[in-house]
Order: C-alpha cells, then structure tokens, then sequence
C-alpha cells in the first residue's frame, strides 16, 4: 500500500453538519473528492436544496438532512435514519456555528444561549449519537471545527470565543475518551477566511481586513480551499495515531506576533 493511499476515503460516509455553504462545504467538498459518500446537515430547507444543487454541479451525490443540531431527539433521529438510508458515519465533522459580534455588556442571555448550544453543545450532541456506532465498528473519525478564537480572544466576540474555547477542549476531552475504540477526534483552527460569515469585516479599507492581511504572515485571507487536505488527513487513516490535536490552518497568524510597520 503507497503512502498515498491512507488518504482515501472511500467506502466512508461523511457526515458534515452546516455543509450547505463556507468552510463546511469546502471541507464537505474535499471528503467527497476524496472518495467518501457525503451527508450534509442544513437547518433551512431552501439553503439544503440550493447547496445539494451546487453539490451535484460538482459531481458529488450528496445527501441532504434536515435538523437542528441543538435539538437532542432531533439529532438522534436523523443520525439514526442517516445510518439506516445511507450508512454507518464514519467521518462526523462539527463544522455548523454561528457567530455574534455583540460586546459582552450588551448581548442578552438568549444571544449567548443560541451560541454556546449551536457551537459548543451541537458538537456534543453530534459526537455522542455517532459514537455509538463507531464503538461497535472500532474505528471512527469526528473532527470538530475550531477556530482561532479557541486560543485567543478578541473584542465583541465573546460567546463564539467561549464556546471555540470550549469546542478545543471537548475535543481532547473526547479524544481521551474514545481513543481506546480506535476513534480519533480531532480539531481544525480555520484562521481568518473569505466567507459569508467575515464578508461584513474583510471589505477593503475596513480597518479589520487591514489588520487581519497585516496581522498574517501569509498576508492574505485564506481560502475555502485551503482546508479541504487537512479535512482529508483528519479524516482518514494517515491520522490513525493522532488524538486530542487542533490543526490551525491559519496562514501563521497564531505564530506570530505580528510585523511592525517597517521590518527591522
Ligand atoms: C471574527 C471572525 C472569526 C473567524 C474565525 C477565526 O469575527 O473574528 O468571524 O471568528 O471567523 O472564527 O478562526
């Protein structure tokens, strides 16, 4: 067997929640190309429909289902009937999240609950409704998405960066637990991207993009694309002895403290 080969993911069934647009479809994206059968997880009907469209368009027969990720009997269900219409997950990937840049004095109770339960508890409830099944198979994979905000924080996103925070150590705290059974759980730490979700602060000449391209040693945003081989290596056997790991992806922003305004 070549190297190579311990990147394949077929005979795999992925399952990616949020998968209908950013980070998740580029990382749902890779995985398919890589060989698994994807399933993606969407919250409204319209956007599923639409990402399922882009899917095909690309040549990936994916798989589209409906549910809260929050809801406990919802993601029991429809893991369930995921593993009984398409088949065992063997790849889980906890990418759905949302964010709220509200200032910590000013966000209500409710705006920190939608956060903390879609970023933090999801990931849980996801994780422990395939595990079972990965248990009984002895192997698996669940690679949650982190973020830079799971190391350091930054004004007006405090309940994303509680909940990232939390999200890195899940990740480890699972890792732990389920290491013996063969499954690894990992994390991917996206550093600052061009997506929907940072279109409102990478507009030229917002004092943010500024920051962000001059603050990243790689001085650019990154691309969707650039997380699609970490997915396939968390993924897939190549990261059969790698347990607890968040692998940042981040253009060596978190490495650096950044450049002064002329080198020296
Ligand atoms: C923000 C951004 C970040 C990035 C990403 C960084 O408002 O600071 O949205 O949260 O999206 O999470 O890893």
């Amino acid at each position: 067997m070549s190297v190579l080969d311990l990147f394949s993911l077929e005979g795999e069934v992925a399952l990616v929640t949020g998968g209908t647009h950013g980070l998740g479809m580029a990382v749902a994206t890779a995985l398919a190309e890589a060989g698994a059968t994807l399933v993606i997880n969407g919250h409204s009907a319209d956007r599923l429909e639409k990402a399922l469209k882009i899917y095909r368009d690309k040549g990936i027969d994916a798989k589209g289902y409906l549910f809260d990720v929050t809801d406990e009997r919802q993601v029991a269900e429809s893991v369930a009937r995921i593993e009984n219409e398409v088949g065992p997950v063997g790849i889980l990937v906890n990418n759905a999240g949302i964010i709220k840049r509200i200032p910590a004095l000013e966000m209500t109770l409710p705006e920190w609950n939608d956060v903390i339960a879609t970023d933090l508890t999801a990931p849980f409830l996801m994780s422990r409704a395939v595990a079972a099944g990965m248990i009984r198979r002895g192997r698996g994979k669940i690679v949650n998405m982190c973020s830079m905000m799971s190391e350091v924080g930054r004004n007006s996103v405090t309940a994303y960066a509680a909940a990232k925070g939390g999200l890195k150590m899940l990740t480890k705290n699972l890792a732990t637990e389920w290491a013996s059974h063969n499954i690894q759980v990992n994390g991917i730490g996206p550093g600052y991207f061009a997506t929907e979700q940072t279109a409102p602060i990478r507009v030229d000449g917002h004092p943010f993009n500024d920051f962000i391209v001059g603050r990243t040693p790689a001085s650019r945003w990154g691309d969707p694309e650039d997380l699609g081989g970490t997915a396939v290596f968390l993924a897939s056997r190549a990261s059969d002895f790698v347990n607890g790991h968040i692998l940042y992806v981040d253009g060596g922003i978190l490495a650096s403290l950044g450049r002064a305004a002329n080198e020296y």
